[in-house]
């Protein structure tokens, strides 16, 4: 087994840790009610890092209480809309100005590449604060013309109003980007929130949380709990004072969230689980198309909503394609997240590489092929070697559930058709890759495709100006774009007999 040493935490990293556990509430640093603690973990190393709060269900409830009179007395949606949009901006350009140190946090937090996190993760969640800040000034309703009844003239016309206090979820694969995309929509339409990180990784919502504070934000317009999902999180779910629930993460904790939030009839969006086909045609550049492939299933170690794990390559390019992949493999050979060269680090947690090698050794035992990988380089740290495998058929798990891990199984096909239908033989439908040089094969898979999102000649491509979301089991709602801050709006109709 290879040793791997993690690279040392620089000043302003170590500060953060060295904190007290501390929860984020009505615009200040507080204690917990009780001291139950999570431990962080350096996925590199498996070392514990630093300790978080676990949230109890009386933080929980003051966090609501604080969204909720924050929300209720107007200081944040009565602000004249532009002000809104000025404090957002502000804190994004505090997460740019911080744009090292929050990439370090991600790194050590969650295993990620330091170098992906600062191209990747921190340019994304900034843009999503900026793009949805646009919108504050921009929302309004609709004003038919007045009308003449019988009895009078009769004026009507909607308001577009902020939906209340928001319970925001997030997972661990792109905590701050997670965090921003779901806060940034309800800032914007004047709503307040309590934010929940993962509890594998709340280090960078920590300090998005002292950001806020220096931002401006009004107390209790955000507030951070962290804590573990069962307990915090479904006290958050269930809750009477939240008006709505946005949920990232594994579609059987969305399903839950949706029965437990029908009870107060909470708004709810979900974006869940995927597991996304990348289809090669047979007239693309192999090389290039094999590389893409690569990319789709490696990038942050496979843990992307819409990884490109299914992959479907034309029989009479099949094999090339397969070693065209096979070949990009030691790009990715995973490092620690700080190592300069890391192209991918480890997985989030030991209990994420036992899942991940508990579905590659069903794999195998189902009769699957191992063409790379299919193990871990070390003992010391959650890295898993990237994996193809081969040989499979669309009964396996390794074909059906969602593995999320450097993990792609590769299967062959004949005509457009077949990959089409191959492709939509799951009950996810987040993401599919399509490469082909041929536009007309292009627009034909992009009409048969049951997906929120489809990429053509490249993968996981995201913007914050445009929607994001799943067909069928990958969730409900979309995120980013015009569509985005929907759900962070009820519409009021006024009828007014003039
Ligand atoms: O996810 P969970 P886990 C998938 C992926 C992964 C699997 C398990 O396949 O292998 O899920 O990961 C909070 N009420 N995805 O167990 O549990 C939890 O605290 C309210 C795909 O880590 O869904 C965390 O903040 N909240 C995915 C968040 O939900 C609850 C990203 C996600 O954790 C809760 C992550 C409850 N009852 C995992 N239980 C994607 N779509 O990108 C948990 N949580």
């Amino acid at each position: 087994a290879i040793r791997y040493d993690q690279p040392a935490y620089s000043a302003a990293a170590q500060q953060l840790l060295a904190r007290e556990p501390r929860l984020f509430i009505n615009g200040e640093w507080t204690d917990s009610s009780h001291g139950k603690r999570i431990a962080v973990e350096d996925p590199s190393t498996g070392r514990v890092i630093a300790q978080v709060v676990d949230a109890s269900d009386a933080d929980i409830d003051r966090a609501v209480a604080a969204a909720r009179s924050a929300f209720d007395d107007g200081r944040w949606s009565t602000l004249p809309p532009m002000q809104r949009e000025r404090i957002m901006i502000r804190l994004a350009d505090l997460l740019e100005t911080h744009g090292d140190e929050l990439a370090e946090l991600e790194a050590i937090d969650n295993g990620k590449p330091k170098s992906m996190a600062m191209a990747v993760d921190i340019p994304a969640a900034i843009s999503e604060i900026r793009y949805m800040a646009g919108w504050a000034g921009k929302l309004g309703g609709e004003t038919p013309a007045p009308y003449t009844l019988p009895h009078g003239a009769m004026f009507g016309y909607t308001l577009r109003e902020p939906v209340g206090v928001c319970a925001q979820i997030v997972p661990w694969n792109f905590p701050l980007l997670m965090a921003c995309q779901k806060i940034a929509p309800a800032l914007a339409a004047g709503c307040t929130l309590v934010l929940k990180p993962a509890e594998q990784t709340s280090l960078s919502a920590l300090r998005l949380a002292d950001l806020v504070a220096e931002a401006g934000f009004p107390a209790g317009v955000i507030n951070l709990v962290t804590g573990m999902g069962e307990t915090a999180g479904n006290r958050l779910v269930c809750h009477g004072d939240v008006d709505k629930v946005a949920f990232t993460g594994s579609t059987d904790v969305g399903k839950m969230i949706t029965r437990n939030a029908a009870d107060t009839m909470k708004r709810i969006t979900l974006e869940l689980g995927g597991k996304s086909p990348v289809i090669v045609m047979p007239d693309v550049d192999v090389k290039q198309a094999a590389r893409g492939a690569a990319s789709a299933i490696f990038f942050n170690s496979g843990q992307v909503c819409v990884a490109g794990s299914r992959l479907y390559a034309h029989r009479s390019i099949f094999d090339s394609v397969l070693e065209g992949v096979a070949a990009a493999t030691p790009n990715w050979a995973p490092r620690p997240a700080l190592d300069p060269a890391a192209q991918m680090g480890p997985l989030v947690s030991a209990e994420q590489l036992d899942r991940v090698m508990g579905f590659i050794a069903a794999g195998k035992r189902d009769g699957a092929s191992v063409v790379t990988g299919g193990d871990s380089p070390t003992d010391q740290g959650y890295y898993c070697n990237p994996t193809i495998l081969a040989d499979v058929n669309p009964q396996m798990s390794v074909v059906r559930e969602e593995i999320f891990g450097p993990v792609v199984v590769a299967q062959r096909f004949d005509d457009l058709d077949e990959v089409a239908k191959a492709a939509n033989d799951t009950c996810y439908g987040l993401g599919a890759g399509v490469w082909t040089r041929d536009m007309a094969t292009m627009h034909k898979l992009v009409g048969k495709i049951k997906a929120g999102t489809v990429w053509g000649n490249c993968h996981a491509v995201i913007d914050a100006a445009l929607p994001f979301g799943g067909y069928k089991q990958s969730g409900i709602g979309r995120e980013q774009g015009r569509q985005g801050i929907e759900p962070y709006l009820e519409t009021k109709t006024v009828f007014l007999k003039l």
